[in-house]
């Protein structure tokens, strides 16, 4: 197999900077755990791709996702990085046995209690982040853990023919549209960021979301670091900022959240006028560019979680099902 006929372009709203972003990388051998040339100078393409793109699809078939084991998925989570488990994550959404894998989407066990994480959508007929509707939920995974995940793997066991695609923004400011007063005005900021205040953020929307215990939040304190940041893989400026963790956003110069306002923010999930402020202006322009993947079964998506923001889409989860297994690495 030559490596470079083995990828191609995707058929949808390519990132318009580069046409060929993300790659494609046609291959069933990748998630068979066969040790041979192929599957050798595959894994070395599919690497070498994620470097350079910061997204790579892989698309394996769907007689590859038939066969696939969860254990499969995390062998390729390894030619990443170091497979870890997602904190705050119920039990019931992990793969039995194999807690590296997390199962989402709409799927239930025979006793009809749900065995995947279900996220509710917002209907929407673009991607663009739209500031009004404040969808879709354009995010960097995990932004209050120190040091971050690198990446993930996403994989598709079954998915909706139409809608439940994922949508893929590049985050490096030298891919961005971004004017460069704008990208200026964000060089002396910093994040302030909480678990405990992503948790409480995201119960204003969803009730049943747990709020952190007390040991958690001991062990998940506040941090706080500069809005840009250099991306490791490739040492590109990147905006490493969109997450429900981020409670405010302040110039470098200004005191400190005080301790009252910081248990404030943690325990309310209100956020800082700063937050919405750096969204709405600076996610619509990021995200005017961006690919969205359509599933097919057998397909797993590879991305950097510093070089990209993504965001999940609506699709009718009455009429269809979606199992997604996913695994994280540092
Ligand atoms: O379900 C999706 O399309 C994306 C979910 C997501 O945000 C993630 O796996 O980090
Ligand atoms: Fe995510």
């Amino acid at each position: 197999m030559r490596r470079d006929a083995a990828f191609s372009t995707p058929r949808v709203r390519a990132h318009a900077s580069h046409s060929s972003w993300p790659p494609v990388l046609h291959s069933p051998v990748l998630l068979s755990g066969a040790n041979s040339l192929e599957a050798e100078s595959a894994r070395t393409a599919l690497l070498e791709s994620w470097r350079a793109k910061g997204v790579v699809v892989l698309r394996a078939g769907s007689d590859a996702a038939k066969r696939a084991t969860p254990n499969d998925l995390v062998s390729l989570s390894k030619e990443f990085g170091e497979v870890e488990m997602n904190p705050g994550v119920k039990k019931q959404f992990l793969w039995p046995g194999i807690p590296q894998v997390q199962v989402l989407g709409n799927v239930r066990r025979e006793d009809g209690e749900p065995r995947a994480l279900f996220q509710s959508c917002q209907r929407l007929d673009h991607v663009k982040y739209d500031p009004i509707k404040r969808a879709p939920v354009w995010h960097t995974d995990q932004l209050f853990r120190n040091p971050q995940p690198r990446g993930s793997l996403l994989m598709c066991i079954a998915g909706p023919p139409v809608g439940g695609g994922t949508a893929f923004a590049s985050t490096e400011l030298s891919e961005s549209n971004l004017p460069p007063e704008l990208i200026d005005s964000l060089r002396d900021k910093v994040l302030v960021m909480s678990y405990a205040h992503h948790n409480a953020a995201c119960k204003r929307s969803t009730p049943s979301y747990p709020l952190l215990t007390a040991e958690q939040r001991a062990k998940y304190p506040p941090i706080t670091r500069p809005l840009i940041t250099r991306a490791q893989a490739n040492g590109e400026e990147v905006l490493n900022c969109f997450n429900s963790s981020v409670m405010a956003v302040l110039p470098s110069t200004a005191p400190p959240l005080q301790p009252d306002e910081m248990e404030h923010y943690e325990t309310t999930g209100e956020k800082h006028d700063s937050v919405e402020e750096l969204c709405s202006t600076v996610l619509p322009l990021l995200t005017a560019q961006s690919y969205v993947h359509q599933w097919e079964p057998g397909d797993v998506v590879i991305w950097d979680n510093e070089r990209c923001v993504h965001a999940a889409t609506w699709y009718d989860s009455e009429k269809y099902a979606r199992e997604m297994w996913r695994t994280t690495f540092r």
